[in-house]
């Protein structure tokens, strides 16, 4: 394939969204950009929701591959992660494949392994094929995202990579987050990586920094050519003054998905 010029990316307006607007232009990328909610400093952004079809035929229309970024990111009540997540991934895919678009970088997430017990003291590290354990409905809505990518590669021959991402924003906030944290500009390196590999297929990866504390294997990752150069470590200081070492004893601490396996953070809208 080709590498990618024109990248649709979905999610335009949120966290990461915003990040990525920053740092993909510099790969050679021109964005189109996509949200349900308008961009202020982006007039021409398509604004529109995923549910609509005609408006995701039109986005994807002669973009050489898309960043699906945009859904519902925190745990909600299952109708919604069903209209958001599942129905508006397969009609993305759906709009991607009647357009003849050749590569979808989807972003997954930890949490749909989330109820996978983390590792403890010199343990392995996770590996990809770890079976899937999601911790809320919105894990859930990941592993389907992924089993939709994998359909899509075997009937359809779209490619996808999967990139479960642990925590990507500017800096780690908690103890969890040292294991988990994968740096804006590492996260930039790696969608390139997942947009530019050669023959994709269906690949899942983790997306991380290398931190001293990871608690995943990035091998596919690295396979794709993704060479991360941060490290979340010299925030452990301050973090664990603060905050103490993770707890042994609480659930919340002692699995991938973190608070989602307890007590989840809850999508205000
Ligand atoms: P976010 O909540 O800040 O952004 C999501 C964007 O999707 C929002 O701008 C929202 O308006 C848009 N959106 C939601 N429903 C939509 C719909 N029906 N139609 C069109 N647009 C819709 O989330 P964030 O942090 O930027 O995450 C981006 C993606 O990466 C999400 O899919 C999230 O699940 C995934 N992810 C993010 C992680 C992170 O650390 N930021 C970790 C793991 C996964
Ligand atoms: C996610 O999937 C969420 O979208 C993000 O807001 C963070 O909570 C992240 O996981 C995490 O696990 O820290």
């Amino acid at each position: 394939m080709p590498a990618p010029r024109t990248v649709l990316l979905t999610g335009a307006a949120g966290g990461l969204g915003t990040l990525m607007r920053g740092l993909l232009p510099q790969y050679g990328y021109e964005l189109r950009l996509f949200d349900v909610r308008p961009i202020e400093d982006a007039p021409e952004s398509v604004v529109a929701d995923l549910a609509d079809k005609e408006a995701l035929r039109e986005a994807v229309r002669g973009v050489d591959a898309v960043l699906h970024l945009a859904g519902i990111s925190l745990e909600a009540p299952f109708e919604k992660i069903l209209r958001a997540n599942i129905e508006g991934t397969y009609n993305l895919y759906e709009a991607a494949r009647q357009e003849g678009v050749r590569r979808v970088v989807f972003a997954s997430s930890n949490h749909a392994v989330g109820f996978t017990p983390a590792p403890r003291d010199g343990a392995p590290l996770i590996p990809i094929d770890t079976p899937r354990r999601p911790d809320t409905f919105y894990g859930l809505s990941k592993s389907f995202g992924e089993d939709l990518a994998q359909f899509y590669w075997d009937k359809h021959g779209l490619e996808t990579v999967s990139v479960r991402i642990g925590s990507c924003f500017a800096e780690p906030t908690n103890v969890r987050m040292l294991s988990v944290w994968m740096s804006p500009a590492d996260g930039a390196r790696l969608f390139h990586a997942a947009l530019t590999a050669e023959d994709v297929g269906h690949t899942v990866v983790y997306g991380s920094s290398a931190n001293t504390r990871l608690w995943w294997d990035l091998s596919t990752a690295r396979a794709l050519g993704y060479e991360p150069q941060d490290d979340s470590e010299p925030f452990a200081e301050k973090l664990i003054a603060e905050q103490g070492e993770l707890d042994p004893e609480n659930p919340a601490h002692t699995h991938l998905g973190g608070p989602f396996v307890s007590d989840p953070p809850i999508w205000p809208y």
